[in-house]
């Protein structure tokens, strides 16, 4: 058994063995302002800690390093990147992104293609403050949709140009099965976060779908 199965022994959280999505029509769109928006669906997966027990054990997760200022350091973190036609690493990741693709299909004009994978390990993991503004993102309207699994952590938001408007730090704690859509112009207006946290936190994995070209 890997160290990370025997922490998340006796501390599953979800009762119910059956993985299942529930429907889209229960999300709930919040406008942040300036055109960028979320829709929010609490406990969209059930029976999610097979799929985080599946990922956190198969996926093959890097550790990365980022020069910061004079040094190298640790992104604090593990990732994994699946492109599109790249076989996903659980079959109930496919069936989340051709729902979501179909939901949003009118609203998008395209269908979701890539997953990214992030394992915040404790609350000592954590990624700062950005906008997915690789590609498309930073010039265009576009959508994130994210499912997050494992231990609850909280994805903040600010306005990109810090506020100046009167928008305030929204806070949105994601937990097991939770999916949360940044949407409309989110990714060049608002930034998001995950900030490190004191509280005694699980390990968590977040997946993130995006359309094509956008990172
Ligand atoms: O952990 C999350 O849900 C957010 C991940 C994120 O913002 C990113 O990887 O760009």
């Amino acid at each position: 058994m890997s160290p990370l199965s025997r922490h998340l022994q006796g501390s599953l959280f979800d009762q119910t063995d059956d993985l299942r999505l529930g429907p889209l029509g229960g999300l709930r769109r919040t406008a942040l302002g300036a055109g960028a928006w979320i829709d929010v669906l609490p406990g969209w997966l059930s029976g999610a800690d097979t799929l985080f027990e599946r990922l956190a054990a198969e996926v093959p997760w890097r550790a990365e390093r980022r020069k910061m200022y004079d040094n190298v350091v640790a992104v604090p973190r593990l990732l994994a990147f699946y492109k599109q036609r790249d076989p996903l690493p659980h079959p109930v990741l496919d069936e989340a992104r051709a729902a979501l693709t179909a939901h949003y299909a009118a609203e998008l004009g395209e269908p979701f293609t890539t997953a990214g994978l992030c394992f915040y390990r404790d609350g000592r993991d954590s990624v700062a403050w950005h906008g997915d503004r690789i590609g498309r993102g930073a010039r265009a309207d576009t959508m994130v949709a994210i499912l997050s699994v494992g231990a609850p952590r909280d994805l903040l938001l600010r306005p990109a140009d810090g506020g100046g408007g009167g928008a305030a730090t929204v806070r949105r704690p994601l937990g097991h099965g939770d999916l949360i859509v940044m949407g409309g112009s989110c990714q060049r207006t608002w930034e998001h976060c995950v900030p490190k946290t004191a509280r005694a936190a699980g390990p968590r994995i977040s997946v993130q779908f995006r359309p094509h070209g956008v990172r």
